[in-house]
């Protein structure tokens, strides 16, 4: 997790301190180093501020004080300062403490860097702490939580984890803004055409009549969705499969299940909706990206060359080896896997596990090897952004919604342009015009992707490097 003040949390400071305001870093160990004179020199007589800190358990907690830090030598006193978590180990849990003793909120000493309470509840260090492996140890020891402020039935573990290796510990001054950290942009992050009827049909005409390049003979490009359980496969398939049918359907069994339902790999198809042909296109629903469990590198080599048969049930406890039935030993172009899809719950990117990242990194190497075009999913991006869940239209001009698309691109090392933010259907029971259009936006840039890959290919013949044996006629 990285080390950052993220819009989410200064959205949630922003309801703790009641209004919109704007936070500008004053002071960050890792880069004005971690010492109580340049603390007090770059934050004294400045105006409120809240001191963030993040630990290597990726727990991230602090405190806000409304009074300048000063160097007084004492103890000041601040009927609104209050500690809080935001992070703990990894994970999304706010919560705010109120000062009780308002007499010991801050103890504002020239050697000590920002500490609360008179326990000190919050302790960090003073003089100077040189870093080591990349972490800063805090030289002050726990004193007593809940001295000055609530516990509110947390404990000193439960916000810092008893750990005092920091990543980093940053102060920002607090500001009132005339601007709400997450208004809309004025202008949208990414540009798409006009939402109307109009775009509707002709994308969905566009896509009932895709067809991959024709020189291949390829019948259908096969599109591999990839992702943790419970990321939004499934309800991505139903969602496409409802645009095409004109009403909502789950044909494809979704839910939280505590490991996938999809244990079973399918090869979904959408059909026309008046004549019942399928449109050329499938879907793969792979079972789930999981740490431990689901597919290694090995597996998915099997799945990307398309070696296994739809219906195919994986074993996690046995890797998949040619002897399977109905194994595929010389699978053609047209079974090959032309795009991945890694499907991403959006409202938990900030959390993915450290494992998961891996996994997918390393099956990014065989899909590279490949030459196959990788796009990300990031579903469920109405709880992610409140603006965009009342109305999506807002999805390109939500600073939040654009925030985890550069945070994607980031970790995956992907192009901006290949991460897709998405809504799925879920509860809804009719559909929706404009998460229709996104939907269909969407698996337009899928097939465009397919088509690059067969483009490459086609290349590829051309130089002579691949035999046209490869092509089912
Ligand atoms: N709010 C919201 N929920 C979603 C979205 N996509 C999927 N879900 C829900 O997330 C859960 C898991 O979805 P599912 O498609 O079964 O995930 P899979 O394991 O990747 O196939 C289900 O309860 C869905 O209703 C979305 O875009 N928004
Ligand atoms: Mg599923």
């Amino acid at each position: 997790m990285a080390v950052e003040f993220k819009k989410r949390d200064q959205t949630r400071m922003n309801q703790w301190l009641g209004g919109n305001k704007r936070y500008t870093c004053l002071f960050k160990a890792s880069r004005d180093g971690c010492n109580s004179t340049t603390f007090h020199n770059l934050c004294n007589n400045k105006g409120p501020t809240v001191t963030i800190m993040y630990n290597t358990n990726n727990s991230v907690y602090g405190a806000y004080t409304s009074v300048s830090w000063a160097s007084t030598e004492g103890w000041r006193v601040d009927g609104h300062a209050f500690l809080f978590r935001l992070y703990q180990s990894g994970n999304w849990k706010p919560v705010k403490l109120p000062v009780k003793n308002t007499n010991y909120s801050t103890y504002d000493v020239s050697s000590y860097g920002p500490t609360f309470g008179g326990g000190h509840d919050l302790p960090t260090f003073n003089s100077t702490i040189n870093p080591s492996s990349g972490y800063f140890q805090f030289n002050i020891a726990a004193g007593t939580f809940g001295h000055s402020y609530s516990t509110n039935g947390e404990t000193l573990e439960s916000i810092t984890n008893g750990n005092r290796n920091m990543r980093d510990i940053e102060v920002y001054l607090v500001e009132v803004s005339d601007k709400p950290t997450n208004a809309p942009l004025e202008a949208p992050w990414r540009n798409t055409p006009q939402w109307n009827t109009e775009l509707f049909e002709a994308l969905k005409e566009k896509i009932d009549k895709y067809t991959p390049l024709k020189e291949l003979k390829v019948p259908q490009a096969r599109v591999l969705l990839i992702g943790q359980v419970g990321a939004g496969k499934t309800s991505f398939f139903n969602t496409i499969n409802s645009v095409f049918r004109g009403y909502i359907t789950r044909q494809a069994c979704s839910g939280n299940a505590e490991h996938s339902l999809t244990t079973v790999y399918r090869m979904y198809q959408i059909r026309n909706s008046v004549s019942g042909k399928p449109l050329n296109f499938r879907l793969h629903d792979t079972r789930g990206l999981e740490a431990d469990q689901g597919m290694d590198a090995h597996g998915m080599s099997y799945l990307l060359d398309g070696n296994l048969p739809d219906r195919f049930q994986f074993n996690p406890s046995a890797p998949v080896t040619p002897d399977i039935t109905g194994f595929v030993a010389i699978p053609q172009l047209a079974d090959k896997i032309h795009c991945v899809v890694f499907v991403i719950d959006g409202s938990t990117v900030d959390v993915m596990p450290e494992k998961v990242i891996e996994k997918m990194k390393g099956f990014q190497i065989h899909m590279n090897q490949r030459g196959i075009p990788q796009i990300v999913l990031l579903t469920k991006i109405d709880k992610v952004c409140e603006a965009t869940s009342e109305d999506l239209s807002q999805i390109f001009f939500s600073p939040v919604v654009q925030e985890s698309v550069d945070r994607v691109s980031q970790i995956l090392g992907l192009p901006r342009s290949n991460i897709l933010p998405i809504k799925n259907y879920e509860s809804e029971i009719e559909l929706h015009a404009n998460v229709n259009i996104l939907t269909l936006l969407t698996l337009q840039q899928i097939l465009n992707s397919a088509d690059d890959y067969m483009y490459n290919y086609l290349d590829k013949i051309e130089d002579g490097k691949l035999q046209q044996l490869n092509i089912r006629e």
